[in-house]
C-alpha cells in the first residue's frame, strides 16, 4: 500500500477507535467529576490509539468478527493513559507536557493526577468486564475467551508487567551505578512491550486464535514493544517537541541511561529495525489478509512521534 492510502486509512481507523473509546467514558457529574473530568482529559488528549488499534487487527487477523473486542479497546487505552499520567507526576517523570498539551497533574493539581490514574486504571478494569454482556450467556468456549483475556490483560499491566518494568527503571535511576544492557532490556520488556504483547494476545485469544498462534504474537508484541521503546529513547535526542507533544532532551536531563546512551545512537537505529523486522517475520505464520498490520509494525521503525 503507497504510504499516502496507509496514512489515510491510520487516520480513519484511529477516528473509529476514539469513537468506540469515547462510549465507555464515565459522564462528568456527580460531587466526584473532578476526577472524572481529569480522567477524560487524559484519555482524550489525542494518542495514537496505538495499542487499541494493534489489538482490533490482531482480532480482525485471526478472525474474529463480534463487539466483544470493544470493552477491551477502551480498556488498553485507559491502562496505557494511567501509565502516562502517573508517569508524569511529580514523583515519577515531573514532566508538564505530553500528547500536546498539559499533563493531568499541571492542570488538576497532583493529588488529583494520582486519583485520575487510579480511577482510570479500576475504569479499564470495569469497561473490559462489560465484554461478558456481548457474548452469548450460553457460550460457555466465547465467556472462557473473555475470561482469559481478562487474565493476559492484568498480568501484563502489573508487578511481572509494565508496573514491573517501571520499578526498575525508576530503582536503577537512582543506584549510581550503569545499566546494564540486560537490565535495560527487562526494563523495555516489561515496561513498554508488556502492554504491547497484551494488546496482540487479547485481540488473538478473544478472536479464538490456538495456542501456538498467540505465543507467536507474545514472541511479536515483545520484539515490537523493544522496537518502540528503543525508538522513543532515539526520538528524545533527535526528535521534534512538536511533532511529539513533548520536550525533547529530558532524559538527558534527568541523566537516564537509555538504549541511545548505552549503545550509540546508530545501533539503537539498526536494533529498531532488526526488532521490527522480527515481529514483521512472526506475522508471516498468519493466512488471512495481514497487510496493513505489516505496515504499521514498519511504520514505527521511522515514527517521528
Ligand atoms: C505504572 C506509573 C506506571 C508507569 C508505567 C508506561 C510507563 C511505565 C510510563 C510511561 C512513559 C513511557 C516512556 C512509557 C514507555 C512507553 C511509551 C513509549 C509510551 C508512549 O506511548 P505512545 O507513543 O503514546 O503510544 P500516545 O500518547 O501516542 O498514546
Amino acid at each position: 500500500m503507497e504510504t499516502q492510502k496507509f496514512n489515510e486509512l491510520l487516520q480513519k481507523k484511529a477516528a473509529e477507535l476514539d469513537e468506540i473509546i469515547q462510549t465507555f467514558l464515565p459522564a462528568e457529574e456527580g460531587l466526584q467529576k473532578t476526577v472524572i473530568s481529569a480522567m477524560n482529559y487524559s484519555v482524550l488528549a489525542g494518542g495514537k490509539r496505538l495499542r487499541p488499534m494493534l489489538m482490533m487487527e490482531t482480532y480482525r487477523m485471526c478472525g474474529g468478527k463480534g463487539r466483544e473486542i470493544e470493552p477491551f479497546l477502551a480498556a488498553v487505552e485507559m491502562i496505557h493513559t494511567y501509565s502516562l499520567v502517573h508517569d508524569d507526576l511529580p514523583a515519577m517523570d515531573n514532566d508538564s507536557y505530553r500528547r500536546g498539551r498539559e499533563t493531568t497533574w499541571k492542570v488538576y493539581g497532583e493529588t488529583m493526577g494520582i486519583l485520575a490514574g487510579d480511577g482510570l486504571l479500576n475504569l479499564a478494569f470495569e469497561t473490559a468486564l462489560k465484554a461478558f454482556d456481548r457474548v452469548d450467556e450460553g457460550d460457555a468456549e466465547a465467556m472462557k475467551r473473555v475470561a482469559e483475556a481478562l487474565k493476559v490483560l492484568a498480568g501484563k499491566a502489573g508487578a511481572y508487567g509494565m508496573i514491573g518494568g517501571q520499578t526498575v527503571d525508576i530503582e536503577s535511576e537512582s543506584r549510581g551505578e550503569p545499566v546494564t544492557e540486560a537490565e535495560l532490556l527487562f526494563i523495555h520488556r516489561c515496561k513498554t512491550a508488556a502492554l504491547i504483547q497484551a494488546s496482540l494476545t487479547v485481540g488473538a485469544i478473544l478472536a479464538g486464535a490456538g495456542a501456538e498462534q498467540v505465543k507467536a504474537l507474545e514472541k511479536c508484541g515483545e520484539d515490537l514493544g523493544i522496537a518502540f521503546q528503543i525508538q522513543d529513547d532515539i526520538l528524545d535526542v533527535v526528535g521534534d517537541s512538536g511533532e511529539l507533544g513533548k520536550p525533547v532532551g529530558s532524559d538527558e536531563e534527568n541523566h537516564k541511561q537509555t538504549y541511545v546512551t548505552l549503545c550509540g545512537l546508530e545501533r539503537a537505529k539498526e536494533d529498531v529495525e532488526r526488532y521490527s523486522r522480527e515481529a514483521v517475520a512472526l506475522l508471516g505464520e498468519f493466512e488471512a489478509d495481514h497487510s496493513f498490520l505489516e505496515q504499521l509494525f514498519l511504520s514505527l521503525i521511522h515514527r517521528r512521534r
